[in-house]
């Protein structure tokens, strides 16, 4: 009995893996550059996506993940960018399949960069991979500086490092050289960057990051 549940696991692995396999390859022929933006509810992910669709030059379209309700995806429709909601209506992260038909949605041909908002959370989203160029963790001052060891695994998987409420650092006695020290001991490829999502500070950096992975997937 437990040997067969654990085969009935491995396939539906190996299946969502084969979406993800045809995500990346559709995207790679498309020069559409996918990034899939990971961390806690609340750190500041829909804030940092309002912030950048409204200054970016490229043209973006985003897959909002949520257990619940088209919030998000109706914050990132009033910046007047394509989006699809995919409520997991339970389940904890994002997977391949789900990315897949929400990707149908899309004018491929009008789009340069696809941001997925995962689910809410730092641990499994980490686990799943769903076609995307790289992983993106955001991390708020508010959570505290100890998550980067506490979390690991997504600090070694991701390509950067978006730390959110850079305002709020002082109001809750927020250690940033433990913070930043500790993701350079995990992942010292890692890219850091601080932004304060409501003045918009750092939100440039930013994006000339995501523009240079751009630029970096389509050169020749
Ligand atoms: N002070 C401050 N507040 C921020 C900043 N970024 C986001 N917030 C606030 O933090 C709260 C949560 O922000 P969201 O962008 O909804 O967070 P999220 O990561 O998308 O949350 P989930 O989708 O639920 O996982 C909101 O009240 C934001 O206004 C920031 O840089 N500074
Ligand atoms: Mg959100
Ligand atoms: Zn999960």
């Amino acid at each position: 009995m437990a040997t067969k549940r654990v085969s009935v696991f491995k396939s539906v692995l190996a299946a969502d893996e084969q979406f993800a396999l045809r995500i990346r390859r559709e995207m790679d022929e498309r020069g559409v550059l996918v990034l899939n933006l990971i961390g806690s509810p609340g750190a500041g992910k829909t804030s940092l996506l309002e912030g950048s669709l409204r200054r970016c030059r490229f043209r973006a379209a985003v897959v909002e993940g949520d257990i619940a309700t088209a919030r998000d995806a109706e914050r990132i429709a009033s910046c007047g960018v394509p989006v699809v909601q995919i409520n997991t209506k339970g389940g904890c992260h994002l997977e391949a399949n789900l990315v897949s038909k929400a990707l149908g949605a899309f004018e491929l041909d009008k789009i340069d960069v696809i941001f997925i908002e995962n689910v809410g959370n730092l641990v499994c989203p980490a686990e799943f991979d769903l076609g995307e160029d790289c992983k993106v963790a955001v991390c708020s001052t508010a959570e505290g500086a100890d998550k980067p060891l506490k979390y690991p695994h997504l600090f070694h998987e991701c390509k950067a490092v978006v730390l959110t409420k850079k305002d709020l650092s002082p109001y809750v006695r927020f250690d940033r050289e433990l913070f930043w020290g500790d993701v350079e001991a995990l992942n010292g490829k890692a890219v850091k960057i601080e932004v304060d999502n409501l003045t918009g500070e750092g939100i440039d950096t930013w994006l000339e990051w995501v523009e240079e992975c751009l630029e970096q997937k389509r050169r020749p």
